[in-house]
C-alpha cells in the first residue's frame, strides 16, 4: 500500500513512521509512506498556508489554494487513491473501518492544521472524512500517523503471522487476558501457574475467564455486542457474583 500525506508540518512524522512494525513494513516494501509539504505549492508570495476566518472569530484557516494544488498534484501520482480528511467532523476510526481501508493500493491523507480548512478544499479534493476520536487536537496529523498505523497492521506480511491481528483486543469484541514473560518469579511476583504447565486448554479456559473478568470491570458496555458462548455466559455469571466486591 501507499499512502500519500499532504501536510504543513512534514518534519513530524519521519521518526514515528520508521520505528518498529512500521518502520520494517516499509523497509519490506510492503508500505510506502509519501510526505507532500502543502507549503510550497502556495501561489503566495510569501509561501501561506493559512488566513483570517471570513466572518471573524479566533484562530486561522489553511487556504483552498495550496491545498487544492497539491492535491492535484499528489492525484497525478496516484490517480485511483481514496482521497481522506482526517477532520473533528468525520466518521469515526474503527477496526472495521481499519480492515476495510486496508484493502486499498493507495490513499491520500489531507491534514489540516489550526481551526480546520477552507470549505471549498473539502469540497473539491476529498472523498471522506475521518476522526479518530470525540476530543480536540491541534491538527490532523498525529491522526493520519493513528490511522496509518492502524491500517497497517492489516496489511498482509506487516505483522508476523497472518492471524494476528484477528486476534487483539475489540476485533473479537472483548478485552485481552493479562500476558506475561520471563522471569517467572519477579522479586515475589509471580506468573500465575496455569501458564507454565504446558496445558493448553486449560490456557486457553483462563485467558477467556480473564478477559472477560476484564471486561466485566473495565468496559461492561463491549458485552452486550460481544460473540459469547453458553460457556462465557456461565463465567460471566460467577464473575459477577465473586467479582463485584473487588472492584
Ligand atoms: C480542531 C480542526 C478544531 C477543527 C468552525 C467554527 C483531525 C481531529 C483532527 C481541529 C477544529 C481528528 C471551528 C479527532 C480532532 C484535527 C484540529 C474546529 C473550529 N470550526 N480526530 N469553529 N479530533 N483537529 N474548528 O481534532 O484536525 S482528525
Amino acid at each position: 500500500m501507499t499512502v500519500e500525506i499532504l501536510t504543513i508540518f512534514p518534519g513530524m512524522f519521519e521518526s514515528v513512521l520508521s520505528a518498529s512494525i512500521l518502520g520494517r513494513a516499509r523497509e519490506q516494501g510492503l508500505l510506502e509512506i509519501q510526505l507532500t509539504d502543502i507549503r510550497p505549492f502556495s501561489a503566495s508570495k510569501h509561501k501561506n498556508t493559512d488566513d483570517y476566518p471570513f466572518g471573524g472569530g479566533a484562530g486561522m484557516v489553511m487556504m483552498a489554494q495550496p491545498i487544492q494544488d497539491a492535491m492535484a498534484s499528489a492525484r497525478g501520482r496516484h490517480p485511483g487513491a481514496r482521497r481522506i480528511y482526517l477532520g473533528p467532523r468525520g466518521r469515526k476510526l474503527t477496526t472495521a473501518l481499519a480492515r476495510e481501508l486496508a484493502r486499498e493500493q493507495e490513499l491520500i491523507l489531507l491534514c489540516g492544521h489550526y481551526e480546520g480548512v477552507d470549505q471549498r478544499a473539502l469540497d473539491t479534493c476529498v472523498d471522506e472524512e475521518i476522526s479518530i476520536g470525540d476530543y480536540i487536537l491541534t491538527g490532523g496529523e498525529l491522526a493520519a500517523m493513528v490511522l496509518t498505523d492502524c491500517v497497517a497492521r492489516f496489511i498482509p506480511g506487516v505483522l508476523g503471522s497472518p492471524e494476528s491481528p484477528e486476534e487483539e483486543s475489540f476485533s473479537e469484541g472483548l478485552l485481552e487476558y493479562p500476558q506475561y514473560t520471563r522471569p517467572r518469579d519477579l522479586n515475589g511476583q509471580c506468573v500465575p501457574e496455569v501458564l507454565l504447565n504446558g496445558d493448553h486448554a486449560k490456557i486457553r479456559a483462563w485467558r477467556r475467564r480473564e478477559s472477560l473478568a476484564a471486561t466485566l470491570r473495565f468496559r461492561p458496555d463491549l458485552l452486550e455486542q460481544a460473540d459469547l458462548s453458553p460457556t462465557d455466559l456461565k463465567t460471566l455469571k460467577e464473575l459477577e457474583s465473586t467479582c463485584s466486591s473487588e472492584n
